[in-house]
């Protein structure tokens, strides 16, 4: 499953976040460094099912297909507050980034009110852009130390190393980071070794690439600061973690009807006359002006855009769309774009990988080869001796 963390500092809304995608219930509060120690909760990207193109009705066996949107798990980290000088041991340190080394890639959670602190303490009128940067350099840091300590044998003959030998000891140290070889060798042609802090942040940029939410648009304030930095920087979603929390609650006790990423609901219970000014709020601040809360979009931008991953299903039949157990279209699974078949068959498992003969393509029956590289949305069957 891939994994994704979810990074800034205290009280910008990292455990809403983590809240408003999967409904799991953890503490929430204005008073800086709430979380202690990471959660990690499921949360799932959305996108068309095949499902309605071979009009099928489908049994996901991981997720859910609702109204031919399916629903695919990935894992999503909340963390403690990172602050200024974290790498040095305040606040928290950045001792607790050791847990999200698996994440392909990171969401910084940004107050974009302006109404608190570095710290996460309340204020007004804060440069959220300074948050922005230092959160960033941050985790760069975190980078360096890593690599730092992993070269720390080497230190004395690091010049002395060829290429190779230098590619094969990074690679080595930082393979509990998800650093590929291709994203060493791609960090040293552009920032060489010898300015490690070059090189480290050229490396966490290419390795773990991170995505910033502006939180809290149901805000005025934080509206504006949107509007001044949204040009400026490229993967920047607005969001409202806590208008997400306030409709999926909504929805799950059958008073609206909602469905995660969509622009607008339907009510459906008797709301009291509090819940709908609430309701009415997120509609007219955050839905009409921002298309959704961001939460969803946030997510999907993430998986899809940043890192390039498409939908694959694998079936066991490829006349029928079934698994051995007579489900239809099982598997939804997240790939890399780039992924060969015979590649696949191997992350499904090493014997499936060794035995593989050819694929067959639910579509047009035809063999597809070891090398076939696998298109987004392709249904298809892998043939293996047994
Ligand atoms: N107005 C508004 N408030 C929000 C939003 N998201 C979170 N908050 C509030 O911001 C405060 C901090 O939220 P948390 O989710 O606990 O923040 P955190 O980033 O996890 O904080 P730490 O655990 O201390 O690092 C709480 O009072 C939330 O209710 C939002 O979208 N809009
Ligand atoms: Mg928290």
């Amino acid at each position: 499953m891939i994994e994704i963390g979810l990074v800034g500092k205290p009280n910008a809304g990292k455990s809403s976040f983590l809240k408003a995608a999967t409904l799991q219930d953890v503490k929430i509060s204005p008073i800086p460094f709430t979380t202690l120690k990471p959660n990690v909760a499921v949360a799932y990207v959305t996108k068309k099912c095949v499902c309605s193109e071979f009009n099928v009705k489908c049994n996901p066996r991981q997720g859910a297909c609702i109204n031919g949107i399916r629903f695919i798990p990935i894992g999503l980290w909340d963390l403690p507050g990172i602050v200024p000088g974290a790498h040095e041991g305040r606040g928290l340190g950045l001792k607790f980034l050791d847990d999200i080394r698996k994440t392909k890639a990171l969401i910084h959670v940004v107050d974009f009110s302006g109404l608190t602190d570095a710290e996460g303490r309340a204020t007004e009128n804060y440069d959220v852009e300074k948050d922005i940067r230092f959160v960033e350099e941050e985790i760069n840091n975190w980078f360096k130390e890593v690599i730092e300590r992993g070269l720390e044998k080497y230190k004395r003959n690091l010049r002395s190393l060829s290429r190779e030998e230098l590619v094969d000891i990074l690679v080595k140290q930082l393979s509990g980071l998800e650093v590929k070889k291709e994203d060493v060798e791609r960090s040293l042609d552009v920032a060489g070794i010898e300015n490690l802090e070059e090189f480290s942040k050229t490396l966490r940029e290419i390795s773990k690439p991170i995505v910033i939410v502006a939180n809290k648009m149901d805000l005025e304030s934080a509206q504006k600061n949107y509007e001044k930095l949204k040009t400026k920087y490229k993967n920047i979603i607005p969001a409202s973690a806590e208008s997400e929390i306030a409709l999926r609650l909504a929805s799950s006790k059958g008073l609206i009807e909602y469905f995660p990423g969509e622009k607008d609901f339907i009510v459906k219970g008797n709301l009291s006359e509090e819940q709908e000014k609430a309701l009415e709020m997120i509609k007219e601040n955050v839905l009409k002006k921002f298309g959704s809360t961001g939460i969803q979009k946030a997510l999907n931008f993430t998986v899809f855009e940043i890192l390039n991953f498409i939908v694959v299903y694998p079936v066991a039949d490829a006349n029928k769309l079934l698994d051995t157990k007579g489900n239809v279209l099982p598997d939804a699974f997240l790939v890399k774009k780039g992924t060969t078949l015979k590649e696949f068959a191997f992350s499904i498992h090493t014997d499936i990988g060794e035995k593989f003969i050819c694929g067959i393509d639910a579509r047009t029956k035809k063999k597809l080869s070891a090398d076939y590289e696998l298109k987004d949305n392709d249904v298809f069957e892998i043939v293996y001796r047994k």
